[in-house]
């Protein structure tokens, strides 16, 4: 079944200039991307997408980092896209990420991690709402 999910190219993968290479990887897997742009988020845009972690001690260093520069933002679309894009991302501590995954390839650390996927329908839903109009899904 075609679905959508919600990526993001994090600011330590875009400033250390992995940005083409975890695109490539996207796209090798046969997910097709629908909708991306380059984007600085402000403090409030990154409290407001991670606000379901607000009362984790990770929160405030999350924000911190999410706003440390540049991200790449995309809508990606294939069969089963969200637990497709999740297993190519890897698990969330790239040090337990294995060789092959986003994560694994170029992350560093629980924080550090290169990349986010949405985890279900109804946050890929909200997520690509919240960085996407319709205009926008050009793919
Ligand atoms: O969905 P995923 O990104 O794999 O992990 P989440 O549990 O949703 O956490 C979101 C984000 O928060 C994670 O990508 C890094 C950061 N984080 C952290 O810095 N320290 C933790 N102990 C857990 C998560
Ligand atoms: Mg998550």
């Amino acid at each position: 079944m075609k679905e959508l999910t919600f990526s993001i190219v994090k600011p330590d993968a875009v400033a250390a200039g992995n940005t083409g290479n975890i695109l490539q990887m996207i796209l090798d897997a046969g997910l097709k991307i629908k909708a991306m742009k380059m984007i600085h988020m402000t403090k409030k845009q990154a409290e407001g997408f991670y606000a379901v972690h607000k009362e984790r001690p990770f929160f405030g260093e999350l924000v911190e980092f999410m706003t440390s520069g540049p991200c790449v933002v995309s809508v990606l679309e294939g069969d089963d896209a969200i637990r497709q894009y999740r297993d190519l991302m890897g698990p969330t501590n790239s040090s337990e990420a294995p060789k092959g995954t986003i994560r694994g390839e170029y992350g560093t650390d629980i924080q550090n991690n290169a990349c986010h996927g949405s985890d279900g329908p109804d946050t890929a839903k909200t997520e690509v709402a919240y960085f996407f109009n319709r205009l926008e899904m050009v793919g």
